[in-house]
């Protein structure tokens, strides 16, 4: 049975996806089931996904947009058909595999360990004997940003921006992605945001006892990508444009 269905946005990833780890993956994990979404990629990368659909079909599918969205929109929609699997978790993956897909079945064990959890993210803690491999530059910025982030929402939360998200399947989950998100890149954040708004008056406290930041042991950014300074900008307009809106 499929315990997890985990959606991974794909933006022209032909060079970045390691289609031969995908499949070393699937050949082991049988209850974990992976919905790529086709972000308009004009290089391909639907073709190589298609490859990895026929060889292994109940392991995999695709939704396609018909146009690039970026990636929040792509991990929502594809959540919203997630949803409609039968499946007790649901989440997202970046398809560069920045974190290794064995972590995906330890996320789910958090899951079932603690039934009161409704979210667990991967979270990039530098420590010693673990891997966590950033630039500086991108490490003291993504420090600074989710510092920054830890204040506005009032929840010590280390790192919100980890690509290697799980939920638990409920109604609340679903509520948070009815709504196409305002965020381009710090969707994260939003989804923390609704979640609070959605708590109420004790909301910071609540999020401390449903959301769980698991520390990974091997995380490694991938050359290639998208995100530019411009970005960066853009993401720190977007956590103010989040405060306003639901945290006021
Ligand atoms: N759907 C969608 N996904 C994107 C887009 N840009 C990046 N991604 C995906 O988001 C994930 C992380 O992207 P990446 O460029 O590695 O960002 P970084 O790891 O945060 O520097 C990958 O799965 C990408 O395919 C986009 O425009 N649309
Ligand atoms: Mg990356």
């Amino acid at each position: 049975m499929t315990e997890a269905t985990i959606v991974i946005p794909c933006y022209n990833e032909v060079e970045r996806l390691p289609v031969g780890t995908f499949k070393e993956f699937l050949t082991s994990s049988a209850n974990v089931h992976l919905l790529f979404v086709d972000d308009g990629s004009t290089d391909g990368t639907e073709a190589l996904i298609r490859e990895l659909i026929d060889w292994r079909p109940d392991g995999c599918s695709l939704h396609v947009l018909p146009r690039n969205m970026g990636k929040a929109e792509a991990v929502r929609r594809g959540c919203l058909e997630a949803f409609k699997a039968d499946c007790e978790f649901t989440g997202f993956w970046d398809a560069d595999l920045a974190t290794p897909l064995d972590v995906i079945p330890q996320l789910c064990q958090v899951l079932r360990d603690n039934p009161a959890l409704v979210m667990v993210f991967g979270s990039r803690v530098r420590l010693l004997g673990r891997e966590i491999e950033r630039s500086a530059v991108r490490h003291y910025t993504g420090r600074v940003f989710a510092t920054a982030v830890s204040l506005m929402l009032g929840i010590p939360v280390y790192d919100t921006q980890c690509g290697a998200k799980l939920f638990r399947r409920s109604s609340v989950v679903e509520q948070l992605m009815q709504e196409p998100f305002n965020a381009r890149w710090v969707f994260d954040v939003e989804i923390i945001a609704r979640l609070m708004r959605a708590l109420g008056s004790d909301a910071a406290e609540r999020a401390r006892e449903l959301i769980y930041e698991y520390p990974l042991h091997e995380w490694r950014d991938v050359a290639g990508s998208k995100l530019r300074l411009r970005d960066f900008v853009r993401a720190a307009v977007d956590v103010l444009k989040i405060r306003w809106r639901y945290l006021r």
